[in-house]
């Protein structure tokens, strides 16, 4: 897998999950302020509506939506997952709230980071 990332995007959610789950995975920063990625690929190229996070997985296909991204994560190894394998005592949450809770976990570091953008947090 390949993580698409900017420093202090809402990309960092799936990063976290990616490091809890112990998943390999391939990092690559992308420039949000160009949309360039460290080698200079032209990330529109990649990714058309020029956002992270982006997952590619091993097959080549992307992936984008952090809330989605951080679903797969979380089952890449049910062991390791988070919210528990599907199905199971580990994830007792009923399908709409889990899906509300992860939405608030994407969003969470945009917040915070619209908050250092307002010079809000030193
Ligand atoms: N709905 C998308 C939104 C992703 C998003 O807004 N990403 C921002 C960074 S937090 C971005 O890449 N912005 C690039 C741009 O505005 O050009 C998701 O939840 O993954």
């Amino acid at each position: 897998m390949k993580l698409y990332y900017a420093p202090g995007a809402c990309s960092l959610a799936v990063h976290i999950a990616l490091r809890e789950v112990g998943a390999p995975f391939d990092s690559v920063a992308v420039d949000l302020a160009r949309h360039v990625t460290a080698d200079g690929t032209n990330y529109f190229d990649i990714s058309p509506r020029g956002y992270v996070p982006l997952l590619q997985l091993d097959d080549g296909s992307r992936h984008t939506e952090a809330a989605s991204l951080l679903k797969y994560v979380a089952d890449v190894d049910p062991t390791q997952a988070p919210i528990g394998p599907a199905g199971s005592a580990r994830r007792p949450i009923s399908s709409p709230n889990l899906q509300a809770h992860v939405e608030r976990v994407a969003q969470r570091p945009r917040e915070q980071a619209a908050l250092v953008a307002e010079g809000r947090v030193p």
